[in-house]
């Protein structure tokens, strides 16, 4: 295969630039890039390479990993090395990513960062319309979404099955600011090529949102057959979830798409930041406004945030929702550097 093949191929599955410099640093020798379509028990990977797919196992050094996010993840690129023994090839390295999106999947005493998803471009939050629209279910998506770097997007599924489309689109606007909000069904296709934007060949985006939303539905929609299980009849709502394991695949577009299992709560996870640039600018735009550069929008006086809830230019549940959000980033990072300190002096003692 010629360089340029080569490199056509890799990048139809989205190789950028940055994981090109970073391979070209790597040992020659035996060694070529791959990226990591799905993640099974006992180490093995499924990795996408310019000659087609692989079975690799991931070096023992990542199940020994304390911290989650230094260990693969679906989407991630890896350096894949020959095994002389004649055995499956082994992923050694990862490449820098360009975006990651993590969540908390600890619990209040614990800060677990969980990476779903790497090299993505767009985020799709999924809420089927056919469930109440809760705002703040959705802000948690949101402000992860922006935490990752990638371009976070509204998918609204099941546009079929209910005539308040437009109603909850335009609440969804409301809250999103200057995101595309996309309604549509994966069932009859109606309202896809709103997503065409996010489509273009070598993106890659990833769906994530709460089981029956609709996920796996849109996703075999898009790929043009059913390649991934969706569920066949509407669930009760108790918690079986159709999807197990997170997949990447390849659409017809030239687009990559990474299909999760539903979640039922997203924990931030370092998120303080893209809060306020992110998913929350308006109310960030107002704190600065503030007479006191460090109020606590309370009862300070001149304090903009007040003032525009009293006016109700920013709504009671909006600056909640913020505020939630923002505890609970702020505690995360605090546990984060606690452990990081910890491990730091436990590294002295030893
Ligand atoms: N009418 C209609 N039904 C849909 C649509 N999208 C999904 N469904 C149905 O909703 C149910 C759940 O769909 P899935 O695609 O399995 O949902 P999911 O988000 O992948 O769920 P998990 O894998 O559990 O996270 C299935 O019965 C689908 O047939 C749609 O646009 N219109
Ligand atoms: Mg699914
Ligand atoms: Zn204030």
């Amino acid at each position: 295969m010629t360089d340029e093949r080569w490199l056509q191929a890799l990048r139809q599955l989205g190789w950028a630039p940055l994981h090109h410099e970073a391979f070209a640093t790597c040992d020659a020798e035996a060694v070529w890039p791959g990226r990591v379509s799905r993640i099974d028990r006992g180490g093995w990977l499924t990795v996408e390479t310019a000659q087609g797919s692989r079975r690799a196992r991931q070096h023992a050094r990542f199940r020994r990993v304390v911290d989650a996010l230094a260990a693969p993840t679906v989407g991630d690129w890896v350096v894949l090395r020959h095994d002389p023994g004649g055995g499956p090839p082994v992923a050694e390295t990862i490449l820098p990513r360009r975006s990651v999106f993590v969540r908390n999947a600890g619990d209040d005493d614990r800060a677990q960062p969980q990476p779903l998803a790497a090299n993505i471009d767009s985020v799709l939050v999924v809420v089927a319309l056919t469930s109440q629209y809760h705002t703040r279910a959705v802000d948690r998506f949101l402000a992860l979404a922006w935490a990752s770097g990638a371009e976070p997007v509204i998918v609204l599924t099941k546009a079929d099955l209910v005539d308040e489309v437009e109603q909850v689109r335009a609440i969804a606007r409301a809250q999103a600011g200057e995101i595309d909000v996309v309604a549509l069904s994966g069932r009859t296709g109606a309202g896809l090529e709103e997503l065409g934007r996010h489509l273009q060949p070598g993106r890659t985006v990833v769906l994530v949102g709460q089981s029956g939303a609709g996920k796996s539905t849109l996703a075999n929609r898009l790929a043009g057959e059913n390649i991934l299980a969706a569920a066949e009849v509407r669930k009760d709502g108790r918690g079986r979830h159709t999807t197990t394991h997170r997949q990447l695949l390849r659409l017809p577009s030239g687009a990559l798409l990474i299909d999760t299992p539903g979640l039922r709560s997203v924990g931030m996870w370092e998120a303080a930041g893209s809060l306020d640039e992110g998913a929350f600018t308006d109310v960030d735009q107002l704190a600065a406004r503030c007479r006191f550069s460090d109020c606590a929008h309370e009862h300070e006086p001149g304090c903009a945030v007040q003032d525009a809830l009293a006016s109700g230019a920013l709504t009671r549940a909006r600056w909640e929702s913020y505020r939630t959000l923002r505890a609970e980033a702020d505690q995360v990072a605090r546990a984060r550097s606690q452990t990081e300190r910890a491990r730091r002096s436990g590294r002295r003692r030893s």
